[in-house]
């Protein structure tokens, strides 16, 4: 099933979950270039394969997920176009992996900084171990979250967090994370993959139109008003009427059975 090849990304699939891993353990897993490019051939790659139902990111190593972009390459930066263009390409990046047809779920250990919390931020749902650290400390940088985090961090978790994590630098630990709705969930290191898996396979188990439409109805939920977005839902409501999956799923449920969904 894997025909495609990344430079810093290690791809597994088991039963239908692409399990994506940074492997920069040097780096604590900073996203280069070339590890951004990665990203977005993965969202590719799993928005256009049948066989992948739902995906994880993760960081290889016990010490980072993700810390932040790859210093370096923001340092030499110089050019005001090309700070603007690098942005503008991650946002890009970020939005395409938010905005993909499978839920996405970011596991999160150790640091989760910068970049890497962008990341996490435009996955669906983060699960984060004992052991992790959220932040984002690009203002010591002399520079700001640019790959949306200043959107999506007021967004989840409201303006006054963003305001701390980025005006003031405060991390959070996985407890912390969790009481600031910055993550669904915080489990012991040893035990993150194997929570991660479990979420993704209760996932796997609905309807995938279902899971598509739904993602898509709340992503817009945040771009409309009410009465635009009770539209949205009404019109994707009325479009899953209509699949061979919602005669599945409530003919299973009928029958008292599991349903066998085929995504029609
Ligand atoms: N970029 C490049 N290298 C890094 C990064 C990074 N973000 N983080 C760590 N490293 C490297 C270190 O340089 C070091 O490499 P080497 O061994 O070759 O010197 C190695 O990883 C291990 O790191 P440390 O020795 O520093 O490990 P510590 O345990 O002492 O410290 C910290 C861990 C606290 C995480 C520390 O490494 C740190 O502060 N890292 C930087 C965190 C940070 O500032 N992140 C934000 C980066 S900017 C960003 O993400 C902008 C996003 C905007 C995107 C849009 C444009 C691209």
């Amino acid at each position: 099933m894997q025909d495609v090849e990344f430079k810093h990304f290690k791809l597994e699939v088991e039963d239908g979950i692409a399990i994506f891993t940074i492997c920069r353990e040097d780096k604590l897993n900073a996203l280069n270039p070339d590890a951004w490019d990665d990203i977005d051939r993965f969202s590719d790659y799993i928005e256009k394969n049948d066989g992948i139902k739902a995906a994880i990111i993760t960081g290889s190593g016990d010490k980072a997920f993700i810390a932040g972009a790859d210093i370096g390459g923001v340092a030499s930066m110089d050019t005001l176009a090309a700070i603007h263009r690098t942005s503008s390409d991650t946002q890009v990046v970020l939005t395409k992996l938010e905005n993909n047809r499978k839920p996405i779920v970011a596991a999160i250990n150790g640091y989760c900084l910068g970049g890497g919390f962008e990341l996490a931020m435009a996955c669906d749902i983060r699960i984060v171990s004992e052991n992790a650290l959220l932040g984002l400390p690009e203002t010591n940088l002399g520079i700001l979250p640019g790959a949306g985090g200043t959107q999506r961090l007021a967004r989840i978790a409201g303006i006054g967090v963003a305001k701390q994590m980025i005006l003031m630098g405060i991390q959070y630990t996985g407890q912390e994370a969790v009481a600031r709705n910055l993550a669904a969930m915080c489990v012991p290191q040893d035990q993150l993959m194997a929570t991660a898996k479990k979420m993704v396979v209760r996932m796997t188990r609905k309807g995938p139109l279902g899971l598509e439409f739904a993602k898509k109805a709340i992503n817009m939920s945040l771009d409309t008003d009410e009465k635009t977005g009770m539209y949205i839902e009404r019109l994707s409501f009325a479009l899953l009427l209509g699949t061979e999956d919602k005669k599945e799923g409530t003919n299973a449920f009928l029958e008292k059975r599991h349903a066998v969904f085929k995504g029609r």
